[in-house]
């Protein structure tokens, strides 16, 4: 506590303190008690039982108890089968890419711990819910070509609404699953965060979450823009890990009317990234609006153009997403994304194990044991049941995807701002809005956080009642959103014939865009500085991966960094008790080291409020009675 005393205190913050300031500050050597983990995690059960956790506000809670999830019975023993990781360590990136071209089954991935939640409930999951599954993923899906299981959404949802370090699931679900490749989805220049970063932080981020355990980045860009993905991809093929540069995939490639993003136009993009050093191409198709035709069609002539081989990911909006995933298989597709049977459909990615079932037998059979892919998936059925109060209310497929050109990981998210911005009721108008705020940018790749920026101007007009037209009449005033302006200027970099001048000349109001790439413009950042900064934020020692969220969120990570303080780690307690705190009489386990388990039983609460506001939750602790007072919110 010595150490956080000093990066505490007032004169230590202000730069001012001398080498005496040791021997001349006494209250340094104050401890405080601190309250012990167990105690801090029964005050965060307390506030949940009387307050509820505050991401559940608003929302329609499900009936409890929850029954809970059912694991497949799985000898966690035995020892760990050899899988593709063993073989990319055995290999380098440049072999392995080689293999999977050579070899003839297609290569499955399964996206359920990453981008199927982010699609389906906000990106909600929580890391307890995965780590309890990944001992099972070693032992019965060894054959999986990777888990995505980080990066994107995650990590700012992790440490923004879950109170968790992304860095401790990246490590527990690394030592339970050691043999599958892991992968995470990088927004090239925007790292896992919503605008461009200096150069040097891109690099840190990168090395980081190789380091810590990342064995494919999925590297793209939001306006497809190869040049503002060269440092995000040098940074991943320096690590040794395997970089897939993907392209983002939108429009027709059959819509003659739209011809800006025909055939020429995605086989220049791929001949760049591999020459930009990709291992892989990645076809990343992120509103799910690339139809079985097109996806057969381009996955054939990039096979003939580029040497690279080829990961598909799609998303089910259109419900048809399966027949595209089997088509680019059909045209020699190397690899394809999908999620497990209860995790997939919808907004998220098609069925994995359907494909798995449909391809047994075929020449291209991915050799995935059927049912253990069903028993893992039953799994998720139980996992599904607590977050049903993100889920959007879509109970099919829908073709007006190909209208708005949503990401399916946007989807959810969207409608949940649009939820707490009160306009719930008006989510056709959202979307109707979202497709004209396409065009008014000119008709533009929308992936994150591009997509973010449209989504906000959709949700901006529909507030304000605010027409196309009313939009770009010049002589309209319009006070655009932060992100619009942002975009118009170039910090997000620019799509290859600029953004439409008389609608850029007014979000600008006459100012000139920036020139190149934001990260040509932004200072290398001074990371042992910012180390500091972090530690005078937060009262205590930063670590290496502390630093990397630091200078992704600040704010967030300080915000985070109380809660941990104030409530530990929240991330131990099972996902019912979490969102929506224990019923009486309901007694839950809590690992909170290996050995060391709490049973917590809460046992009753009081029925009155006491002078000061307080609200008594009773407890028991490994059988020790524990009460909680609880300042009764509102
Ligand atoms: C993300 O960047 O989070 C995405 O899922 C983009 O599709
Ligand atoms: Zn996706």
């Amino acid at each position: 506590q010595f150490l956080e005393n000093v990066i505490a205190h007032p004169l230590f913050r202000s730069g001012e303190c001398t080498t005496r300031f040791i021997d001349t500050t006494p209250e340094l050597f104050n401890f405080v008690k601190r309250r012990d983990r167990a105690t801090r995690l029964l005050k965060f059960l307390g506030d949940v039982a009387i307050n509820g956790n505050p991401e559940m506000k608003g929302r329609t809670l499900p009936q409890l108890p929850l029954s809970l999830p059912i694991k497949p019975v799985c000898d966690l023993t035995a020892p760990i089968p050899k899988g593709t990781r063993d073989r990319l360590k055995e290999l380098g990136p440049n072999q392995f890419a080689q293999w999977m071209k050579d070899q003839p089954q297609v290569l499955l991935t399964d996206t359920t711990m990453r981008d199927a939640h982010q699609s389906l409930f906000a990106t909600r999951m929580r890391s307890d819910d995965m780590t309890a599954i990944a001992p099972h993923y070693a032992r019965m899906l060894p054959q999986l070509f990777s888990m995505e299981c980080w990066g994107g959404a995650t990590f700012d949802v992790a440490l923004r609404f879950l109170k968790e370090d992304p860095w401790e699931r990246l490590a527990r679900l690394r030592e339970a699953t050691p043999n599958i490749l892991f992968q995470m989805l990088l927004r090239a220049s925007n790292a896992v965060g919503y605008t461009n970063y200096s150069d040097n932080v891109v690099r840190y981020f990168v090395q980081q979450a190789a380091k810590n355990g990342v064995d494919v980045f999925r590297v793209f860009d939001s306006l497809n823009w190869v040049d503002n993905m060269r440092v995000a991809m040098d940074a991943v093929i320096e690590t040794g890990a395997l970089c897939e540069g993907a392209l983002c995939y939108t429009g027709d490639l059959f819509d003659t009317k739209r011809s800006k993003y025909d055939l020429k136009y995605y086989v220049g993009l791929a001949k760049q990234l591999e020459k930009a050093g990709a291992h892989i191409l990645g076809i990343k198709d992120m509103a799910g609006v690339c139809k079985p035709r097109a996806a057969f069609e381009l996955v054939r002539v990039l096979k003939q153009e580029v040497g690279l081989p080829i990961h598909f990911h799609t998303h089910d909006t259109s419900g048809i997403s399966a027949a595209s995933v089997l088509a680019a298989i059909d045209a020699g597709c190397d690899a394809v994304d999908g999620a497990l049977d209860a995790m997939s459909g919808l907004t998220s990615q098609p069925n994995l194990g359907s494909i798995a079932a449909a391809l047994s037998g075929s020449a291209r059979d991915p050799g995935l044991d059927l049912a253990a892919m069903q028993a893992l998936s039953h799994y998720w059925e139980g996992v599904r049941r607590a977050y049903v109060p993100f889920e959007a209310d879509m109970r099919s497929g829908t073709s007006d995807v190909y209208n708005h050109e949503m990401p399916g990981g946007q989807y959810t998210n969207l409608r949940e701002q649009a939820r707490a911005m009160g306009l719930a009721h008006r989510w056709p108008e959202v979307s109707k809005a979202y497709a004209d705020v396409n065009i008014l940018f000119g008709d533009i790749v929308k992936v994150t956080p591009t997509s973010k920026v449209v989504g906000d101007m959709a949700l901006f007009m529909v507030a304000n009642d605010l027409k196309p037209q009313d939009v770009s009449n010049p002589a309209r005033e319009v006070a655009f959103p932060e992100s619009v302006i942002s975009l118009f200027k170039g910090e997000l970099g620019f799509p290859p014939d600029g953004f439409p001048k008389p609608l850029e000349k007014k979000v600008l109001r006459g100012e000139a865009p920036m020139q190149g790439r934001a990260g040509d413009h932004l200072p290398p950042v001074d990371l042992e500085a910012k180390r500091l900064e972090a530690e005078h934020a937060i009262g205590r020692k930063v670590s290496d991966t502390d630093l990397a969220s630091y200078l992704m969120y600040p704010k967030v990570f300080k915000d985070y960094a109380e809660h941990r303080r104030d409530y530990s780690d929240v991330s131990l307690l099972p996902t019912s008790p979490f969102f929506y705190g224990l019923l009486d009489r309901e007694e839950i386990a809590i690992d909170i080291d290996k050995g060391k388990t709490l049973v917590v039983r809460q046992t009753g609460r009081s029925d009155t409020v006491d002078e000061e506001g307080k609200i008594k939750v009773f407890f028991e602790l490994n059988g020790q009675p524990r009460t909680v007072r609880v300042h009764k919110a509102g």
